[in-house]
């Protein structure tokens, strides 16, 4: 029987910062995982060197579900971030490998193709909403079918707008403050997404991100005024720990709702699923336990008429993005997936991945998940200390980033 033999945590920054575990089993098979947590990178990497990896060694590496159930239940402790993406690097890892071993690209595993490609979204910023407009015209340009806009607020500070090339929030290693009005923004947001509208029309979908920074009923007013602009989603309009406070924005819009990318199992969802509060679930590959788990995710969403629509933001690695695609191109309630390009150098470390075309990305059409980790070239790269930024309301006070 092939066994584990190593399992070795890689902490880079090519671009950005990345944790990568690579696992490789006795007959010399290697799986690589994405274990990326955005400014808490040090924690999941020791949660993986110092407790994961040496459990590892040993064990049958085809065992994928029973590997989940003994790093989730045996642990004794359970869920949260850090717990989630070391589980997810391990699993994505094991598909990876069982992929190689059969000589079959992973979404062959999953159940086959139910579509040609996976739709994506890209995001389209600007300081200002003529930037933001000529942004919109260079993605649809591009060629993609989808487009998430997001414009600075005047006088108040902003998320979701690029400052250079590629959008990057992890911005300083103390977290960088910014400022938040959320009169500015309910009076701002309404008027440039109808802007979009205007000088592009409706033959592509339109998204918006709100990043938990409003309350239901605040988000139920924007999802209101909203309307006419028939956007894909309203992201994250509230945040989610409390999950019946989504039940008070559907009772007041049609705007679709999309929610999950910083929730971590089923059960953060779950609620949320059943309930129907949500048209979208946006859990990840690396942040909800890996394959395996986000499988258990979106096939509750199918019985519930909830759609996909994973996180997919340049801190979740070309591993992560590939892993997404596969599981994407399989299941029957696929909506959407979020895509945007890594910087240049992330491609000198990993090698291969998806291939983007016409709005949609496909996978690559080799044995596992078709991504290869330089480990050498990494060295070129060394970790940066960088957190995400924080909010502070105008008189001072802590908001949701
Ligand atoms: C998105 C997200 C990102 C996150 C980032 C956090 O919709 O893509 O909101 O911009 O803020 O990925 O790590
Ligand atoms: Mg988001």
């Amino acid at each position: 029987m092939s066994t584990i033999e190593r399992a070795e945590v890689f902490v880079a920054s090519p671009g950005r910062n990345f944790v990568t575990l690579r696992v490789t089993t006795s007959d010399g098979v290697t799986g690589l995982g994405d274990a990326t947590l955005n400014g808490r990178e040090l924690a999941v990497a020791a949660y993986l060197r110092d407790h994961v990896a040496p459990q590892l060694v040993g064990r049958d590496p085809a065992r994928i579900e029973d590997t989940w159930q003994y790093l989730y239940r045996g642990a004794y402790w359970r869920r949260g971030p850090v717990t989630m993406t070391a589980i997810a690097a391990v699993d994505t890892a094991l598909w990876d490998i069982k992929g190689k071993v059969a000589g079959l690209p992973v979404y062959q595993l999953l159940g086959g193709r139910s579509r040609d490609g996976v739709l994506v979204y890209s995001h389209a910023s600007g300081t200002d909403v003529p930037a933001l407009l000529d942004d919109v015209a260079r993605f649809r340009e591009a060629g993609y079918r989808a487009i998430r806009a997001q414009a600075a607020v005047p006088g108040s500070g902003s998320y979701g707008v690029r400052k250079g090339a590629i959008y990057e929030p992890a911005s300083a290693a103390v977290p960088e403050e910014q400022l938040w009005s959320t009169e500015a923004y309910l009076d701002f947001a309404p008027t440039y997404l109808e802007a979009v509208r205007e000088r592009f029309g409706f033959g592509f979908h339109l998204l918006h991100d709100v990043h938990h920074r409003l309350t239901p009923i605040e988000a139920a007013r924007l999802g209101k005024r909203v309307e006419d602009c028939r956007l894909f989603w309203l992201e994250d309009p509230t945040p989610a720990e409390n999950q019946e406070s989504f039940r008070l924005i559907r009772q007041h819009t049609t705007t679709p709702i999309a929610v999950g990318e910083a929730l971590t199992s089923i059960w953060d969802v779950g609620h949320l699923i059943t309930e129907q509060l949500v048209d979208y679930v946006r859990t990840s590959v690396v942040h909800a336990g890996g394959i395996t788990h986000l499988r258990r995710i979106f096939d509750l969403a199918a019985l519930h008429q909830v759609r996909t629509g994973s996180h997919g933001a340049t801190d979740l690695s070309p591993v992560t993005l590939a892993a997404a695609v596969h599981l994407d191109l399989a299941v029957p309630n696929f909506g959407i997936q979020e895509y945007m390009p890594h910087a240049p150098e992330t491609a000198e470390v990993f090698r291969g991945g998806v291939r983007f075309a016409d709005g949609m990305l496909h996978p690559p059409e080799v044995p596992g998940l078709g991504v290869e980790y330089d480990a050498e070239a990494a060295e070129r790269f060394p970790y940066e200390p960088r957190s995400l930024p924080m909010a502070r309301r105008l008189d001072g006070s802590v908001h949701d980033w």
